[in-house]
Order: structure tokens, then sequence, then C-alpha cells
């Protein structure tokens, strides 16, 4: 390592003395203007990683469904997954080192972690379209060079493609090719061979509007469009041509509101999506013929999913297991219809996709979302490969469903939730199943619910245990919560601090909307009171928003 040469650049890259940042659920997330220093030393970290794992790694500059102002940094590893936990803490104290220490602190992470300097290192940079974007993964690349380190900078990029393109670099394209021609190429021709089963096929052209939250999914929803265009017609709205990214639309919008985003005009059973920034997270919603808005959200998208691939199993007869994984988000009816109506196990983990992944992974079919759409399926290696055979050795009916989880398995971004190929999976079961908008949604009903946020002086006094369910501490808060509860029907409620943002987040269900309202207000006070509240008291919920 030429520490000088280090010390030299990273002094045009220099931290702002005492800026404190953490890696959390979704890497290193501020607004723009504190995070140069983070993309240079995150383009360092990424050179080690890859030394360390002889393998490509990721970097993505985003903030996902953060408002434009913000910027983001994450790290994609070898398989497409999230870093590994002992890497975050290595790029949190990397990221928090002073200027004259950076560098020791480069090499002591070195040393810990046993890296190989000799080694080559290849790092693939993608980005959103925030106007801190370009600037910012330029930081990256200036990191990565100066620890001469390999690169390839793909631009804009979805972050599911991103992940996409770490997966395919180390698996020597046998996942598919590691271009954007490559990935478009691979779901089509498994969105256009899964479509073509469909019996009614033809008789209504598919259309579908998509609110592209004026950030990348447009562009690279525009890529994907001529590749599809023979079996669906997408019209895209909030394509970033006017609006501000994320502001007023997006998934997140959308989910938290419970409202149709801005600049959408919905016919009543028309169906729509939204992406969130970054493309990673997808919710469907339409109007129902009274003008009432209705939310599909991941809960929804995993229940449709996972009867399908339920449907398929038992059409060829193979007993693969599937799973499907929740967080606490997920709402308490879908929990229900999967477990008693689907007879499907359902486990739940902690918030943060790198969770529900990592659980997933231990079935041979893992379905894993969480309520605000972002997920995918995974299916082990040894199912696709039984699939595979059984597509060839399989007649008639059987056969064909084979062939059909052949096409579902390439239709998923096994490397990471992806917006845009949920959104063909979702529009090719819809199709093969003859299923309306409103028949989806009529799988069961949402129990009312609503999420509130709570400022503390600082969130971390709270800690959690069964998957973010209970309270540990502060001391009294899980009692009191657990009072309030008692006081109203099918209810549930349960508060933890966000790893993306500086608040508690307070969660409550119940048999109707004012008493969920209601419930989720009460436990919003206890945190207040309980766990050091900064400024008003929160207020009853009317309109939150
Ligand atoms: P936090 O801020 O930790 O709640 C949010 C989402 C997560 C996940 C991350 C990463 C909710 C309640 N939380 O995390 O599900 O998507 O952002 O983007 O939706
Ligand atoms: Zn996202």
């Amino acid at each position: 390592m030429d520490l000088d040469a280090i010390t030299k650049y990273s002094a045009l890259h220099a931290k702002p003395n005492g800026l404190v940042l953490q890696y959390g659920t979704a890497g290193f997330r501020t607004k723009a203007e504190h995070l140069d220093h983070v993309m240079f030393r995150m383009g360092l970290l990424a050179v080690l990683r890859s030394k360390q794992t002889k393998s490509t790694i990721g970097v993505m500059v985003t903030a996902s469904h953060n408002p434009e102002e913000d910027n983001g940094v994450k790290l994609v590893d070898p398989l497409g997954e999230m870093l590994a936990p002992s890497w975050e803490e290595h790029a949190t104290c990397l990221a928090n080192a002073e200027e004259q220490d950076m560098p020791r602190v480069l090499m002591d992470i070195s040393v810990k972690a046993a890296v190989n300097l000799q080694q080559d290192a290849f790092v693939v940079i993608g980005r959103d379209t925030r106007p801190s974007s370009e600037k910012l993964s330029q930081s990256v690349i200036d990191g990565v060079t100066v620890l001469e380190g390999q690169f390839h900078d793909y631009g804009l990029l979805t972050t599911p493609q991103l992940h996409y393109m770490v997966y395919c670099r180390n698996t020597s394209g046998q996942y598919g090719k590691a271009t954007i021609e490559g990935y478009c190429q691979k779901l089509s021709k498994a969105f256009t061979e899964l479509t073509k089963q469909a019996f009614c096929s033809g008789d209504e052209y598919r259309s579908l509007k998509v609110d592209c939250a004026n950030g990348i999914g447009a562009l690279k929803l525009r890529e994907m469009e001529h590749y599809i265009s023979q079996e669906l017609s997408v019209q895209l709205l909030n394509d970033g041509t006017k609006g501000k990214l994320n502001h007023l639309c997006g998934a997140d919008f959308v989910k938290s509101h419970q409202k149709p985003p801005q600049g959408m005009e919905m016919k009543p059973n028309e169906r729509c999506c939204s992406f969130d920034g970054d493309a990673d997270r997808i919710v469907y919603y339409y109007l129902d013929v009274d003008g009432h808005f209705h939310l599909i959200d991941g809960d929804k998208i995993a229940t449709l999913i996972s009867s399908f691939l339920k449907e398929l199993l038992l059409e060829i007869g193979e007993s693969l297991n599937i799973g499907v994984v929740q967080t606490a988000y997920a709402n308490g009816s879908s929990t229900r219809y999967l477990e008693e109506v689907m007879k499907v196990p359902v486990y739940c983990t902690k918030t943060g996709v790198k969770h529900l992944h990592h659980k997933a992974q231990e079935f041979d079919i893992g379905v894993y979302f969480e309520a605000n759409g972002h997920g995918t399926v995974l299916f082990s290696k040894a199912a696709e490969i039984r699939i595979k055979q059984l597509a060839k050795e399989l007649e008639d009916k059987k056969r064909k469903a084979a062939k059909m989880l052949e096409n579902v398995i390439d239709l998923f971004n096994q490397a990471a939730g992806d917006a845009i190929s949920d959104m063909l999976v979702i529009e090719a079961i819809l199709t093969l199943k003859g299923l309306t908008v409103q028949q989806w949604d009529a799988l069961y009903m949402d129990l009312p619910n609503r999420q509130l946020k709570v400022k503390v002086a600082d969130r971390q006094v709270i800690s959690t245990t069964d998957a973010e369910r209970q309270v540990v501490t502060p001391p009294g808060l899980q009692e009191a919560i657990n009072d309030l509860v008692k006081k109203y029907k099918l209810s549930r409620a349960f508060v933890r601090p966000s790893g993306t943002e500086d608040i508690v987040r307070v969660y409550a269900e119940a048999d109707s909307q004012e008493n969920a309202d209601s419930l989720a207000h009460a436990v919003s006070l206890a945190v207040f009171q309980l766990a050091g509240g900064v400024g008003e008291p929160p207020q009853p919920v009317s309109c939150p928003y």
C-alpha cells in the first residue's frame, strides 16, 4: 500500500472533523454534501474486500427512497449479497477515522481481515439519478484507483442491476451476461416464455401504469420496454423529466401515505404500480368503482407468488419445501392467510433485506418480501437442478409446469429484490391465472394499520428481541405496550429504532383504522415518555400527513 499516495488523495476528499456515520441497514445514508470522504473510503474498502474474497465487489451510490438531497453508498458482496457484518464494522471504522488516522485504520483492517495486498482487485460501480451521484461515484473511483484496483463504472443502474452484475461476474457468466443487454435478455426471455403458457393470451393486450418515482427505474424500464413489448405495454409516469426524485411519488410514498402518487391518473380497476428511487421496491394499487384506493403491498405480492409456486409444485408432484420470510411489519392478515389457508410456513426476521435474504436461503424455495415491497424468491442450487431435470423428463402437463418453474427461476433476480423483475413475475402470474387486480386484492383483507415516527434523544436506548417484536430496554416500555394492545381487538404493536433515519418507528394494527391510529398514538406517547422523546409530544393521528 502506498500510504503517501493514500494520504495525499484522501486530503482531496477530506473528512469534516467530528462527523460520525454508521454503516446501517442500507449502508451509509445522509445528506449528499457529507458523503464525499465516505465515498472515497468505500472505494478503498471495496478494493480490500475484493482482494480478500478474490472476487468482484460492487459499490452502489444511492439513497433509495430517501429525498433527492440525500445520498448513500453500499457495498455488494461476491454473490450479490449485502456486505458481511464484520466488514460493515470495518466500513464504519474507516468512514469515521479522522483524516490523519485514516491510512493507519485502513492498514489495521487489511491486517485484521488477512487481506493479501498482492492479490488483484476488481470493483464495479453503479449510481442512481440523483444530481449528487455522478460526482460521488467519481470519489469512489478515486479510492479504487489509489489502491490500484481495477474497476468498471456502469454509470446509471438500478440497485438490483448492480447486484446482478456482481453475481454474473463472480459466476463466470453462468448466471447471465454482466451487461444491461444481458439483464434485459435474461429477464425478457423468461417472461416471454412464461406468458406464452397462458390460455387466454392474446385476447386482451396487457397494459400497466408504472410510477417510476422520478428515478432510475424510468430509464431502465425504458431500456427493457422493447424486449417485452409483445406481451406487455408499460406506461411510465413520474419518469424524471419534470418532478423531483421520490417527491410525492414512488413506492415508499404510496405505501406510507396509502394514497396514489402525484401525476398518476387512475381509472377504476386499472392496475398501477410504483417503484422506489433505485427500483428495488414495488407496490401495486388500484381505485375501485367507488373511488376507494386499494394498496397491494409486499405481503400480498408474496402471497400471490407463493400460491402460484405451490400450485406448480403440486402439478409436478415434487415435494420441494417452500418458506415465506417476512418482518414484523407484515400485516397480521397476510401471516394468518399464508399459514392457515395456504399452509405455507412463515418466518419472521429483523427488518432489513439481508436478514430476510439469509433466512430465505434455508429453503428449496425461499419467498421473501418486506411489506414495503422489497423482495424476491431464491431457489437453492439443488432445487434449480432438480426442476431443470424435470422440465426435460416429465411429460405433458407436468412438463409444462416444470418448464414454467424453470422460467420463474430465471425471471427472479436471485441476487436482490428487484422491482423490474418482480413486476414481470407478477404480470406473468396474473396473466397465467387470469386474475384481475381486484381478485388478487381479495385474497385476504389487510388489517387497518398505522406507522408513526417518534423523535428521541438517542434511539439506541431502545433495544429489541424476538425479531424486533418485543422491547428489552428501556425498562417498562414493553409492559406499557402490552397494556395498550390489550385495549383493542385484533391488535398488535411494536417499536424499534430505525436503521436508516434518526427516529423510532412505531407500528400498530387493530380491527379498525381509528383503533389502529389510536393505538399507534398511545404507543408513540409511551415511547416519548419512556425513551427520551425530544420536541413536542406526539399528537393524535387525525391525518398524520
Ligand atoms: P428502517 O429505517 O431501519 O426501518 C427502512 C425500511 C426497511 C428497509 C430499509 C432499507 C420499513 C419499516 N423500514 O429501514 O424495510 O427497506 O429502510 O432501505 O419499511
Ligand atoms: Zn430502494
